[in-house]
């Protein structure tokens, strides 16, 4: 309620925006938080029973008792997965209710790995698969991974391993001493829970050691900085990840917000190492960073003349659900990433428009106004792929429907929009408006197909349209009859080029409590929300997915979805929610991003401008500049904003707006190609530095940069009247980087570089070949058949790589058919060769028009061209002294057939 009255006063009166954390829960103030939060490091009070201990060829299991409460009898398993990952899962046996495992996270089962016991006595057990080994210890218990025989993670090595058994009533045999303590947690918990039977807390805790490491990362979506903060000691919460629709949130924050994704990253120039905490109920995890308590633990040093050795403790919490953990011994950022995206996946190859610019507002008024602002847009040769509709093109928020007066013909619209080549996308949450007569409540009711009041009757809540109830994907029947909905004669007015955004699913519900679903909601299979809630925006998109692969079944679905958990990267892109348009939130998009791409995310943008308010045309311009070096490109404003299409301004704003986004154009080449990459790699498209140069101690806590593949270095100018940016480019001095603009070469270090307003701070490795289109276009549709320009970047060395991979751009049959090409380029000894590198071919006319070599060597006077088809021919070489770069002139190669370019 108290949101819904700040969003009603802001219609009248200007306040200053900010979170309302009345409205959403401390450590304390969430009860199994607190209780665990006050256990004490010592001694655990669990123990295994190695007597008890079952080999098989993937896995030991072990029963583990808690000593201090009689007939609390867990059985953990440990299994080895393929890749150098273990799988620890922790259950009650004989619980009395069942716990919940997410079902959706996961890319299928992982694949088991061969495991073998070496070494086994009466207090310990040692096994080994692949290049790792884990120790588990019985009394207390303790679990040690090694990789490559070095130790990387604890787990119980601080003793705050926790697992709440249910109970029906607290005397019912002993109980945890820390429930004793907190009986309040016995009420609380028999109040909330929907059983008749009243069951009592099951929360769950992990902590891990990671000795040597230095930083720790990871645990989107908070908006805070990549690397993670010390929590308890800095008198900071727990970051928690409950998905919730905070309105106004804030920075430097480690409040939840929209996602959650449990993975964490312990990394020093040895070793970086990965826990995924697979849980879906609301998560608290303490960091502990022994670096990080600066203050006294310096002065200790000092005077003690000891150096506190690096380590870091991360302690997960979870309200609900079985243990469930893997352990990912990388050894290297490059190789972690992969095993997380090995268990969680990747996100498909997108068509390529969705990598282009995206024009939103809440709200494009009707569609006139739709046609009017593509106009535009073509008037001042501003690209722009794509156009979305926010709520407001419903009737009355009731979604798969138009409003009959401002969209009354919406066939015209799409056609007009699409018909040059651009995409709309049009926004369904997951709150179904309850209406009689709407036949998607009307449907819902009559089958059953809503979430459930723990009584059993259906759930209702406060959303956009009023009193909504919420579909229950967790029920086969629901999805299937929800996919159904996107097939064009459901979805009347949508083609085969309309796309899905889906919002407000973490779920928001304006009325519930901390502005979501009571946790003692019932889903399909008996399930608390409480146990499922972080899933939820994940099972929508699901359903979404499946709907767009039945409407269009040769066609990639974009969906962009707001509520996201692991496993969320299979089915959508994310954004980063209702930010401000403030320098602050500008900061933010990059490390909130770099944070989602580690947590196997990496289609990920925020809103360019700032959703709430109106930027200066300061804020505005630096935003565009800096929104083209994230995955995701899309301006939106709230509905309260003044307009901001970047045509309304004057020449000068206007001229560096399309500088912007023509240079986000040439590039999609490249971000295609990671795109590509990603998907068949496992490799996260935008990078923080660290990924690269992972024992490079200047970058663990650089933010504000993102490499985009390892060939661009993107630092954004983040603050208001700049006129210059400190800069630090890794590679020492062998590290050789140009300027993208006028391609001045730098190297490796810090650097303070001159700006004005023009000026994007952005550079090319050298090493990197660059593949682009350069020229300039309304759309992405209309360069399909563009021919490329490629961009050599030579390094000290005088070499330089790359890739290039195409395709028809947006359908399946790169994958069902293989038709594709990818290439690679290489230059060396004065040599460039383009080869195939893979048999693969995709039948274009896509041909290279320029290549452009920065740090050329002296003396070139030309170029001989050899191919199979083309025999050797001459090529005019010119040199630009300015920007010292060589351009070789119309190599009219096409990209399908090999060829080599030699300078003389
Ligand atoms: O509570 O659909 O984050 O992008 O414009 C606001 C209206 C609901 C929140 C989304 C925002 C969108 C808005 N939505």
């Amino acid at each position: 309620m108290a949101r819904w009255s700040l969003l009603l006063g802001i219609c009248f009166i200007n306040i200053v925006l900010a979170v309302d954390k009345n409205n959403f829960k401390t450590c304390e103030q969430s009860s199994f938080c607190r209780r665990l939060r006050k256990y004490q490091a010592g001694d655990s009070v669990y123990q295994a029973d190695l007597s008890s201990l079952q080999i098989t060829e993937n896995a030991i299991e072990v029963g583990i008792q808690n000593t201090q409460v009689a007939n609390a009898n867990l059985k953990l398993t440990l299994t080895a997965i393929v890749g150098n990952v273990f799988r620890v899962s922790v259950d009650e046996i004989d619980g009395l209710f069942p716990r919940y495992k997410p079902q959706f996270a996961l890319n299928g089962e992982p694949q088991v790995a061969k495991l073998e016991v070496l070494q086994r006595d009466q207090d310990s057990v040692t096994v080994k698969s692949e290049n790792n080994k884990a120790t588990l210890t019985a009394k207390p218990l303790k679990l040690e991974f090694y990789r490559d025989d070095v130790l990387v993670t604890i787990l119980n090595g601080k003793g705050l391993f926790a697992f709440e058994h249910y109970r029906t009533k607290p005397d019912e045999g002993a109980t945890d001493p820390q429930i004793q303590d907190d009986p309040g947690a016995w009420e609380e918990n028999f109040k909330t829970h929907h059983d008749t039977k009243p069951r009592g807390p099951s929360a769950i805790a992990g902590d891990f050691t990671f000795p040597n490491a230095q930083r720790v990362y990871g645990l989107p979506e908070h908006g805070d900085h990549l690397a993670l903060r010390t929590t308890q000691q800095n008198n900071l919460d727990p970051y928690r990840l409950y998905n919730l629709d905070v309105f106004e949130y804030e920075l430097d924050s480690t409040m939840a917000i929209y996602g959650a994704v449990p993975i964490v990253y312990a990394h020093s120039a040895e070793h970086t190492v990965g826990v995924f905490w697979h849980n879906a109920a609301e998560t608290w995890v303490d960091i502990k960073n022994s670096k990080d308590i600066n203050v006294v633990s310096s002065l200790v040093n000092l005077v003690s003349g000891s150096k506190t050795e690096a380590s870091v403790d991360v302690r997960f919490m979870s309200e609900s659900g079985i243990m469930d953990f893997f352990v990912l011994t990388g050894p290297k950022p490059k190789d972690v990433i992969k095993q997380y995206a090995s268990l969680t996946g990747v996100h498909g190859l997108p068509q390529l428009f969705s990598l282009a610019y995206h024009q939103c507002r809440w709200n494009y008024n009707d569609q006139d106004d739709v046609t009017t602002v593509v106009a535009n847009f073509d008037n001042n040769n501003l690209p722009v792929d794509v156009m979305w509709l926010d709520i407001e093109y419903t009737d009355a928020k009731k979604y798969f429907t138009w409003d009959p007066i401002k969209f009354s013909n919406p066939e015209i619209m799409v056609n007009n929009l699409t018909s040059t080549g651009r995409k709309l996308v049009v926004i369904i949450d997951p709150h179904i408006k309850r209406e009689g007569g709407y036949f998607l409540h009307e449907d819902a009711l009559k089958y059953d197909f809503y979430v459930k009041n723990h009584d059993g009757s259906v759930y209702e809540g406060w959303c956009w349209p009023g009193s909504s109830s919420y579909l229950d994907f967790y029920d086969p029947k629901t999805v299937d009859y929800y996919k159904k909905l996107y097939a064009l004669e459901n979805f009347k007015g949508t083609t085969h080029d309309v796309w899905i955004w889906n919002d407000m699913n973490e779920p928001s519900v304006f009325n519930g409590p901390e502005v979501t679903m009571p946790k003692d909601c019932v889903h399909h299979g008996g399930w608390e929300h409480r146990d499922v809630h972080n899933e939820y925006g994940l099972v929508h998109t699901i359903g979404t997915y499946q709907g767009l692969r039945l409407r269009s079944p040769n066609k990639r679905p974009f969906i962009l979805t707001r509520g996201h958990f692991a496993g969320s990267q299979r089915f959508a892109a994310v954004w980063t929610g209702d930010n401000e348009a403030k320098w602050s939130h500008l900061t933010a998009s990059f490390p909130m991003c770099l944070s989602e791409a580690l947590g196997g995310i990496s289609f990920c943008g925020a809103d360019v401008g700032g959703f709430f308010n109106n930027p200066d045309i300061e804020l505005l311009q630096r935003w565009y500049q800096a929104g083209i070096w994230l995955p995701f490109f899309r301006a939106h404003a709230h509905i309260d904003t003044k307009r901001r299409e970047p045509y309304l301004f004057s020449d000068d704003v206007v001229n560096r707006i399309r500088t912007a986004l023509r240079l986000r154009y040439v590039h999609l080449p490249l971000w295609y190609t990671l795109f590509w990459e990603h998907e068949t790699k496992g490799e996260p498209v935008i990078r923080p530095l660290f990924y690269h140069y992972p024992d490079d101690e200047n970058v663990l806590d650089i933010d504000n940069t993102a490499l985009i593949g390892h060939s661009v270095l993107a630092h954004p100018v983040t603050e208001p009247g700049e006129t210059s940016v400190d800069v630090y480019l890794p590679g020492g001095k062998n590290g050789y980087w140009y300027d993208i603009q006028d391609f001045q070469l730098y190297h490796g270090g810090n650097h303070k570089i001159s700006v004005d307003l023009d000026k994007h701070v952005a550079f090319y490795r050298g090493g990197s070949i660059i593949p682009r289109k350069d020229r300039p276009r309304r759309s992405s549709a209309v360069m399909h058949h563009d021919p490329f320009s490629l961009y050599i970047a030579l390094d000290d060395k005088q070499k330089a790589s790359g890739t290039l991979y195409l395709d028809d751009y947006e359908s399946f049959d790169y994958k069902n058919e293989k038709r594709y090409t990818y290439l690679n380029f290489d230059f060396s000894n004065n040599k460039f060769t383009s080869s195939l590198i893979d048999k693969a071919t995709y039948p274009t006319e896509e041909w290279i028009e320029k290549i452009v070599i920065l740090g050329p060597p002296a003396g070139i006077t030309g170029a001989k061209l050899t191919s199979k088809t083309l025999g050797t021919i001459n090529l005019e070489t010119s040199y630009d002294k300015e920007s010292k770069s060589l351009t070789i002139r119309k190599p009219g190669a096409s990209v399908l057939e090999p060829f080599t370019i030699e300078l003389v």
